[in-house]
């Protein structure tokens, strides 16, 4: 038992550039946890709001007024205490006042510090009931970008390397060989081109949404021969971004609800697709429900935008059979408190729980504690980059001790 004597809040900046802030949280012993906030490009309408309006200078005088007198000398250890004392600085159901991502940065940073006082693992002090923390997350890997991450690219938001093998060190090193492979297809394909990065480490390029997908399932291929590890395509379409007027808008055609419907069935066949995230515009459970029905069975058919880590909504999920599995992020609701609802609510339906970045992240290994401790089926954290590698880094550095050299 000891109370919190310190709580800072400074201005700092995200793997895009963009200004955000980091918590601090010290209690009477020392122990000392530090967190910052993530933001994300491709936001869901229903997520809590990041940053008061005013931005990072309004959120550090709200924190000066309301929310670190509320927080001092709490007692650390009481976790729902501590977040509830920030929904009550807020006042308003989406962090309006205070901000979704300074409550997110105080929440992380609290925890943090608490694991410490605790002296045990981030993990273990986040294990839900039921578990032991000895789950291994896939590797969900984006290896090539598009819509709002990269300017030039396809329709479709993230293509990925789905990496199932059991052992994390076996799982990353076929993610990463299959975002090298599309690197050399690209090159090969555009010897003239300059090749870019998008925000989250994938690859940039000219392509059309199944130009694209024909690519990566080539680059899984490839590696699946090579290393005989299991590592298939993925997609997070974010379907959202390219939807208005009740029509999915791609390049060359206009499709409807029911067009967009058989169209992606067709693709889970054709490339051997184990993974689906928002494939629908954020509103339509009937279209995700019929898509589950017909092919839940052979993929993870992943609610991000769909569900934004809400109780609510994902109870709205469950009831419809909407999907068969849920994206976390801990900055969309703004409490580890209100995640972990979302996520025993998810495991006592069955469902899978994917632990996700944002595409604006920070170089943070929390992200891998919060997968292993949650039982994650997947950790969405992609490959390349120091925010993204952070996550990678401290995944193995969990999965395997170190070893020293004779
Ligand atoms: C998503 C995320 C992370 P953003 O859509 O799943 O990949 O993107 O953080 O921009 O919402
Ligand atoms: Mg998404």
């Amino acid at each position: 038992m000891s109370r919190v004597v310190e709580v800072t809040l400074r201005a700092i900046v995200d793997s895009r550039g963009s200004p955000t802030v980091e918590a601090e949280v010290t209690d009477a012993d020392g122990h000392r946890g530090r967190a910052g906030a993530p933001s994300g490009a491709s936001t869901g309408t229903h997520e809590v709001l990041a940053l008061p309006e005013g931005g990072v200078p309004a959120a550090l005088d709200r924190f000066r007024t309301d929310v670190r007198p509320a927080l001092l000398g709490r007692e650390l250890s009481d976790a729902p205490g501590w977040d509830a004392a920030l929904h009550r600085a807020d006042g308003d159901d989406e962090f309006r006042r205070i901000g979704g991502g300074v409550a997110t940065a105080l929440s992380i940073a609290a925890a943090i510090a608490r694991a410490r006082a605790a002296g045990v693992p981030l993990w273990r002090s986040w294990l839900r009931p039921g578990l032991d923390g000895s789950g291994r997350p896939m590797i969900v890997g984006n290896c090539l970008n598009g819509g709002r991450h990269a300017i030039g690219g396809p329709e479709f938001q993230e293509y990925h390397a789905i990496s199932s093998a059991p052992n994390p060190a076996d799982a990353v090193r076929a993610a990463i060989a299959v975002h090298r492979r599309v690197g050399e297809a690209l090159t090969e394909k555009f010897p003239k081109l300059a090749l870019g990065r998008g925000d989250e480490g994938g690859w940039v390029a000219p392509l059309g949404s199944l130009e694209a997908l024909e690519l990566l399932s080539q680059a899984c291929e490839a590696v699946r021969d090579e290393t005989h590890l299991p590592v298939h395509p993925g997609l997070d379409l974010a379907a959202s971004e390219f939807f208005s007027d009740g029509q999915y808008r791609y390049r060359d055609r206009n499709l409807d609800p029911d067009g967009q419907l058989a169209f992606l069935v067709e693709l889970v066949d054709k490339f051997g697709l184990k993974y689906m995230e928002d494939p629908f515009e954020e509103e339509a459970f009937d279209s995700f429900a019929a898509f589950t029905k017909a092919v839940g069975g052979k993929l993870l058919v992943v609610g991000d935008d769909l569900y934004t880590t809400g109780l609510a909504r994902l109870e709205r999920g469950i009831a419809e059979k909407s999907t068969n599995s849920v994206l976390i992020k801990v900055n969309q609701v703004g409490t580890l408190t209100d995640t972990f609802a979302t996520v025993d609510r998810a495991r006592a339906a069955g469902w899978s729980t994917i632990a996700s970045h944002r595409s604006g992240d920070l170089p943070e290994g929390w992200l891998s504690h919060f997968a292993i401790g949650t039982g994650a089926r997947g950790l969405k954290c992609g490959l390349l980059g120091g925010e993204r590698v952070a996550k990678l880094n401290e995944l193995l550095r969990l999965a395997a001790p170190a070893q020293t050299s004779p």
